[in-house]
């Protein structure tokens, strides 16, 4: 019997956009466009791989559990949940952004009160944080427009991703300090790395020479 494909698990949006010239130079191209299809599970041409399309926050659970062999997830994501179950295999460098604390700015002058109030969606993240730098920080889970909150009086400070600066500047919101720098990581489940090593390794191989620009596996020769 055949062996069954090695699945890979993204995103939609900004990671699997970035991710799809990565995956085409390493070979793996999808037999439907994951952006635009509807179906949740795509084949690849020629490949022993399968692309499971799942929400970003999802991808860990999926890897986690060897629901898919590998993921492509934001450090960000990958440092919330805390990596069990998987091995992180490959900076892809793409999806870049950083982790940041933001506030009004005119909170911003006042400095930090006793004890604040701090909107996101990285709960783990913000709370490490936080405690690190010695403030005291009531932490409240939002799922999205993390922006809003300080606008509204929810939160005196908000630590969400951000990139250009453009949506925090919309919103009157100055950066503070930056937690950590974000890019999209290779994950793999750890059970994977053992019973599927070789198919594991031949993949994050051809990404990782995607990466390093050669756009083919390292073992072919030539080509820009
Ligand atoms: O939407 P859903 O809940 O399904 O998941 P998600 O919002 O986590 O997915 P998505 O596609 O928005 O983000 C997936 C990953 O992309 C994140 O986990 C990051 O690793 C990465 N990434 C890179 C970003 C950004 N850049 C980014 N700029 N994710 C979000 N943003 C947001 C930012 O917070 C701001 O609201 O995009 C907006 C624009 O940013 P500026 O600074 O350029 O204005
Ligand atoms: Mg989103």
């Amino acid at each position: 019997m055949a062996e069954p494909p090695i699945t890979l698990a993204l995103s939609k949006g900004r990671i699997l956009e970035e991710s799809m010239p990565l995956l085409r130079a390493a070979g793996i191209e999808p037999d439907a466009d994951p952006e635009s299809s509807r179906r949740l599970v795509l084949g690849t041409r020629d490949t022993g791989v399968r692309l499971v399309v799942v929400r970003a926050s999802d991808v860990p659970a999926y890897v986690q559990f060897g629901a898919a062999d590998l993921g492509i997830i934001g450090k960000d994501v990958l440092a919330e949940h805390g990596g069990a179950g998987m091995y992180e295999l490959l900076d892809l460098g793409i999806a870049r952004c950083r982790l940041v604390v933001a506030a009004r700015a005119e909170d911003a002058r006042d400095g930090p009160r006793q004890r604040i109030r701090v909107a996101t969606k990285y709960v783990r993240l913000a709370r490490r944080h936080f405690a690190a730098v010695g403030v005291q920080a009531d932490i409240i889970h939002l799922y999205g427009s993390m922006e809003l909150a300080p606008l509204v009086g929810l939160a005196q400070r908000i630590v969400d991703l951000t990139d250009t600066g453009s949506t925090l500047r919309a919103n009157g919101l100055v950066e503070l300090e930056t937690i950590m720098p974000v890019s999209s990581r290779l994950v793999a489940n750890r059970a994977s790395m053992k019973l599927r090593h070789r198919d594991v390794q031949d993949l994050a191989g051809r990404l990782a020479a995607a990466v390093a620009g050669s756009g083919t596996p390292a073992t072919a020769t030539g080509g820009a």
